[in-house]
This record gives C-alpha cells, sequence and structure tokens, in this order.
C-alpha cells in the first residue's frame, strides 16, 4: 500500500484512503437545526434528536486540525432577498414560519442571520473551508468541487445533519462526481431515527453503492498517532 494511505475498519468492506487526499466534511451543524427556535423546529421537529453527534463530531474536527488535514463546513441558507430560493422550496410543508420569517433566532434559514451561524462549539477556524449552499446538496450551485480540486481531495469523511436530507444528498452527490465517500455513523443524526438507520443501510449496501460507512472509533483508530 502507498505510503500515507491509511484503511478504516469499515461496511461493506474496509475504506483506505490517502492522508494528502482527504477532507473532513460537516454538513449544517447549525443553530437552524439544532437549536430551538431554528428552521428545524419551525417544521415541527424535535431538534435534541441531532445533539448525539455534536461532540463526535468535535473529537473528529479535533483529530483533523492535529494531523492538518482539509476540513470542509456547509451551511444551508439563503440570501436576505430570497432570490436563490425556489417557490417549491418556499412554499414547502407546512412550517409554522417559513423560510426569511423572524424567528427566535432571526430570520429563518436567511444568511448572517444567528440562526444561519454553526453551533460554536463546531465554529470553523480561518482556513477552514466553509461552503454556503441553498440546497439540500452541497455540490449543487456551490464552490465545493473547485475548492475539493484545488486541495486535490479524493476522498471524503462526511458528517452532519441531517442524515437521510442534506447528509444523504450530498453523499450522492459526491459519489457521482467520483469521491470515495466514508459516512460516519455515530457523528450524524436525523429527526428521525428510523430515517438515520435506513440511510445508513443505503449507503452500503450492494457493496457500497454510495459508498462506506464506519464509526468515529474506527475512523479516529486510523490516524497516525
Ligand atoms: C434539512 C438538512 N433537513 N441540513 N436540511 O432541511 O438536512
Amino acid at each position: 500500500m502507498a505510503a500515507g494511505v491509511r484503511t478504516v475498519d469499515a461496511l461493506p468492506g474496509p475504506f483506505s484512503y490517502p492522508l494528502a487526499g482527504v477532507a473532513l466534511v460537516i454538513i449544517d451543524m447549525q443553530r437552524d437545526f439544532l437549536e430551538p427556535g431554528g428552521f428545524g423546529a419551525a417544521l415541527g421537529n424535535t431538534v435534541g434528536l441531532l445533539a448525539p453527534s455534536i461532540p463526535v463530531i468535535g473529537r473528529l474536527l479535533a483529530a483533523f486540525r492535529a494531523h492538518g488535514l482539509t476540513i470542509v463546513h456547509t451551511r444551508e441558507g439563503h440570501r436576505p432577498d430570497l432570490s436563490d430560493c425556489p417557490p417549491a422550496k418556499l412554499g414547502r410543508g407546512r412550517p409554522s414560519m417559513r423560510i426569511g420569517d423572524h424567528g427566535a433566532l432571526g430570520r429563518i434559514l436567511i444568511q448572517g442571520e444567528p440562526g444561519h451561524a454553526i453551533i460554536p462549539s463546531l465554529t470553523p477556524l480561518p482556513g477552514e473551508v466553509v461552503i454556503d449552499k441553498p440546497g439540500k446538496g452541497a455540490f449543487y450551485a456551490t464552490p465545493l468541487s473547485t475548492e475539493l480540486t484545488r486541495r486535490s481531495i479524493t476522498h471524503l469523511v462526511i458528517t452532519g445533519v441531517t442524515t437521510e436530507v442534506c447528509v444523504q444528498t450530498t453523499m450522492r452527490e459526491a459519489n457521482d462526481r467520483g469521491y470515495e465517500c466514508l459516512l460516519i455513523e455515530d457523528a450524524t443524526d436525523s429527526y428521525f431515527p428510523s430515517f438515520k438507520q435506513a440511510a445508513l443501510e443505503m449507503v452500503r449496501a450492494q457493496g457500497g453503492i454510495v459508498g462506506w460507512t464506519a464509526t468515529s472509533n474506527a475512523l479516529l483508530k486510523s490516524l497516525p498517532p
């Protein structure tokens, strides 16, 4: 195996990645999804269900920082004038408040508002990539491909919320673009625990049709001491 290649005990089988070509991708760990008064709560969800992944992502973030590896944070949200929010998204569901309405965390899902921010414990550091995305997938209408190519990234370690929406959509987009993707099982959460379980199984079914899954401990064990 080439120097610098690490292997994770994963499903449906071992996941190997080059240290120089791997990025940690943290999807939408924003106050709007994780705290009361934001977008997730407005849609009727119990936001506390997303809490377990927070310290796990914190440990992965610390490890990637310690090794000087590439880190990408994403934020779902829209321009204040909503010009990047399709009417189909604005009207979807029966939220108590809609995107752009004023709530306890400022305007719902709007860039620059308190709710749009990444939660304090996972705040990006200078030099880390932050991608603002109007959709569920992190590649749609964003510079993510360009940023990854510029850094010669070929392998993605994917974390964040929610598993079956923005996480799975991003992983499918990445898979179609040729990235090898590992989803960290305990570093992702859903408002619907059964959807999370189903998404994990979908990813790794059929010989890893979308990619691999592994625990955070398995990933951490694969990093150099
Ligand atoms: C949702 C997301 N669930 N980040 N967004 O609307 O998964």
